[in-house]
């Protein structure tokens, strides 16, 4: 056979475990893995690399309504070069239904952002934040039979978090049309009481964000979210864990029989609260809900990670720009943290930095890194020709060079935003080509091909694992 494209002789990273042969490529998929592949259009030397599946980042915000005078530093374009130069061949955004919008109108327009605009695949989660009977009865059923099998609920930020009923009834939707719920957990009044005192007291600097929404916060919420799909009879992922106390309420549900599965993300093992106590303004950089923690909480975090807690890597990439009114330095952002708009970019260093501290300092195996990066993303969400280097699949792949040592610097960086929180984080093993369904769309660190060539992935109903 004459393949579109052979990849000779990287160590390949396959759903069967670690192996060294050839990849032939063919029309998008994955055609053949062996190790006598001759002919080909095009032969790529990747010896001396290691053959990972395409990153899937399952938690990205792009383009998403922010509030009055607040814009994201990302578009479909920017956010998914930012992606696929940092391993990625998917992401899958919230899509958030702006002001009074319906989901049905959210989605087509969000449709409408991302056609011919997006340099990896992408799908759309949506985020529920009414629970009326169209909502809920109408909108909802039509959406996740058109492919999009996950949604997320909100338990904190005023006009979006949902009360315990309101959820239960997002969830009695999940469970009779066989889709998946994703929460955000952490207390709404819990941090009102706690953001209350703080402004009576003066301490309005961003460092008191994190002061604001301590782990028990989170805990809590953790706790309720896992006890209401256990009340619901559905299974349930609890995104952005960032600490080991939240991580314990997850155990504890499986123990119970819970089905929980459980997402970290780069912050919550690289950064700590006093990031967001830098001097100046330089705090708003890292303020993400929930909080950068502890140096101590990142040892709970690697623990989860090495023994298998966690299901999932993401980014939670949610990029505002600094210098900018429109972004971290929005209006009162700087009398009071209140106004600092939430969140980090991250879609193209999540999987450098995993690969780093991770793979390249012995915590984890190359199938460990594959797993939680890739393969349970594409099952947990329903994407089923994604995630896996197995014949028959897209062909989604990316080769990293573990050689490779250089510091995380913005300059390198694609996204919209103008600052990376992590400047200067030395990072050993890059990716050095991404293939999306069998075309290469970046090559050493810079974008590939004249036009994007990423499409929208409709999903099919989750795989638990
Ligand atoms: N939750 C997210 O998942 N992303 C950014 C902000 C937030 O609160
Ligand atoms: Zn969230
Ligand atoms: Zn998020």
């Amino acid at each position: 056979m004459v393949f579109d494209t052979i990849i000779k002789g990287a160590r390949v990273v396959t759903s069967a475990g670690v192996t060294s042969c050839d990849i032939g490529l063919y029309d998008g998929k994955i055609a053949s893995l062996s190790t006598e592949l001759s002919e080909a259009n095009e032969i790529i030397d990747a010896r001396g690399l290691i053959a990972m599946p395409g990153g899937i980042d399952s938690h990205v915000h792009i383009s998403q309504p922010s509030g009055p005078g607040i814009e994201m530093a990302d578009d479909f374009a920017s956010a998914t070069r930012s992606a696929v130069c940092g391993g990625n061949t998917t992401v899958l955004p919230f899509c958030l239904p702006d002001g009074d919008q319906s989901l049905r109108e959210a989605v087509a327009a969000y449709h409408a952002k991302a056609e011919g605009n997006c340099h990896c695949d992408v799908s759309f989660h949506l985020i529920v934040k009414s629970t009326d009977p169209v909502t809920l009865g109408q909108d909802l059923p039509a959406l996740i039979h058109a492919g999009h099998t996950s949604f997320k609920v909100f338990m904190t930020y005023e006009g979006l978090a949902l009360s315990d009923r309101q959820i239960l009834d997002v969830m009695a939707v999940a469970r009779e049309q066989n889709a998946l719920v994703m929460v955000h957990a952490e207390n709404e009044d819990a941090i009102e009481f706690l953001r209350d005192k703080a402004e009576r007291d003066g301490n309005l600097s961003p460092v008191n964000h994190a002061r604001t929404r301590p782990v028990p916060v989170e805990r809590e919420a953790t706790h309720r979210a896992i006890s209401l799909a256990e009340i619901a009879d559905v299974p349930l992922t609890i995104v952005h864990v960032s600490n080991g106390e939240s991580l314990d309420e997850i155990r504890r549900g499986r123990q119970r029989g819970a089905k929980v599965f459980a997402e970290t993300c780069p912050q919550y093992i690289t950064l700590t609260a006093d990031d967001l106590d830098r001097a100046g303004f330089e705090g708003a950089k890292y303020v993400c809900s929930p909080p950068p923690r502890e140096a101590d909480d990142w040892d709970d975090i690697w623990s989860g990670i090495t023994g298998g807690d966690f299901d999932l890597f993401s980014s939670d990439h949610c990029p505002f720009r600094f210098n900018d009114a429109a972004g971290k330095d929005a209006a009162g952002a700087r009398d009071s943290f209140r106004n600092i708009p939430n969140g980090i970019p991250g879609v193209e260093t999540r999987l450098p930095i995993l690969f780093s501290e991770g793979v390249m300092k012995g915590r984890i195996s190359l199938e460990t890194f594959a797993a939680i990066t890739a393969t349970n993303h594409a099952r947990l969400y329903g994407l089923t020709s994604k995630g896996a280097i197995m014949v028959g699949m897209d062909a989604d792949i990316t080769l990293w060079d573990p050689t490779i040592t250089r510091p995380v610097r913005q300059s390198d960086l694609h996204h919209g935003a103008d600052y990376t929180p992590w400047e200067g984080f030395d990072v050993t093993g890059w990716p050095v080509r991404t293939i999306l369904r069998g075309k290469t769309v970046m090559r050493d660190g810079a974008l590939s091909g004249d036009r994007p060539v990423g499409h929208h992935v409709a999903r099919s109903a989750p795989d638990l694992l």
